[in-house]
């Protein structure tokens, strides 16, 4: 399906998705958030997609909500409409594996979509920051939950408070991404390391992500009892028995997903 903001390929069971509004430096419209919740969507059921990397360009990933289209709402139309409250939800509803890759400017909403990825891995030219203050609002797609999570209330409160913007390498130290490479490597490494992840099981990959989520939800003896019940049922999969004997066998294992 051809999209009007997004380029989407999918090979080697890998569907990348890059954001393409260059002139907006990718900012967040109604349109690139519909597009992007469809093509997750199509992604999640393409049984040919085990894993989905999400990108922009080298000068932006991109850099918050588009204040054109915003500016002129009123209080009544985006909190009738829930403005992006369904586009935001299928992100993160989806089971499969997402990894951000970020170049350049990832900001306010930007921040917030990359955050709401598995995983983040920079470049090391990319700027984080939740600049939203600046314009008289406060985050609005999680960046005041997920950025605390992240680095922590003093450094969320600065990033917050200030709008400054936090550099790869400050972004690494604190927690925000998991790794920060050359901008040249950035798209090489988050398609190995989608690679990775594509060749394991994608039943095991479903429940270590329903896992980690949990750890932003419950009390650390409710995520334990959870995590513990989830390795007893994995034993009931093909793959447990399969994963197990390549291991004692010394060779790889070839999971089916069963
Ligand atoms: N929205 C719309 N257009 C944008 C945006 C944006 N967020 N960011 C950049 N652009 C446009 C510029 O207007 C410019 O367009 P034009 O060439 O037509 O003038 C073009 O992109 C290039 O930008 P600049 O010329 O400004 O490029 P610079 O390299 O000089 O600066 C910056 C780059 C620093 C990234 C600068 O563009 C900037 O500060 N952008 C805005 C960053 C920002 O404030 N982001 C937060 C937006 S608010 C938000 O994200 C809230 C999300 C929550 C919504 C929740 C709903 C419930």
């Amino acid at each position: 399906m051809a999209f009007e903001t997004l380029i989407v390929e999918v090979t080697d069971h890998v569907c990348l998705i890059r954001l393409n509004r260059p002139d907006a430096l990718n900012a967040l419209n109604q349109t690139l958030l519909g597009e992007l919740a469809q093509a997750i969507g199509e992604a999640s059921f393409n049984d040919a997609v085990r894993v989905i990397v999400l990108t922009g360009s080298e000068k932006a990933f991109a850099a918050g909500a588009d204040i054109s289209e915003m500016a002129e709402k009123s209080f009544v139309e985006v909190f009738t409409s829930d403005l992006f409250a369904d586009e935001t939800d299928a992100i993160t509803r989806c089971r499969k594996p997402i990894i951000a890759a970020v170049a350049g400017y990832a900001l306010g909403g930007g921040c917030e979509l990359a955050m709401m990825c598995d995983f983040i891995i920079a470049a090391d030219t990319a700027k984080f920051g939740q600049p939203e203050i600046n314009l008289g609002v406060v985050a609005g797609m999680g960046g005041t939950q997920r950025l605390t999570k992240l680095v922590g209330k003093s450094k969320s409160m600065d990033m917050h408070l200030t709008g400054r913007f936090m550099l790869a390498e400050e972004a690494e130290r604190s927690g925000l991404v998991s790794r920060v490479v050359p901008a040249k490597k950035l798209m090489e490494e988050a398609m190995a390391a989608a690679q990775k992840i594509a060749e394991k099981s994608a039943l095991t990959s479903k429940a270590v992500k329903e896992a980690v989520n949990r750890a932003e939800e419950l009390p650390l003896r409710e995520g334990i009892l959870f995590e513990r019940r989830l390795f007893h049922s994995l034993f009931a999969t093909e793959d447990q028995s399969e994963g197990m004997a390549a291991f004692l066998e010394k060779r790889e294992p070839q999971f089916r997903d069963k």
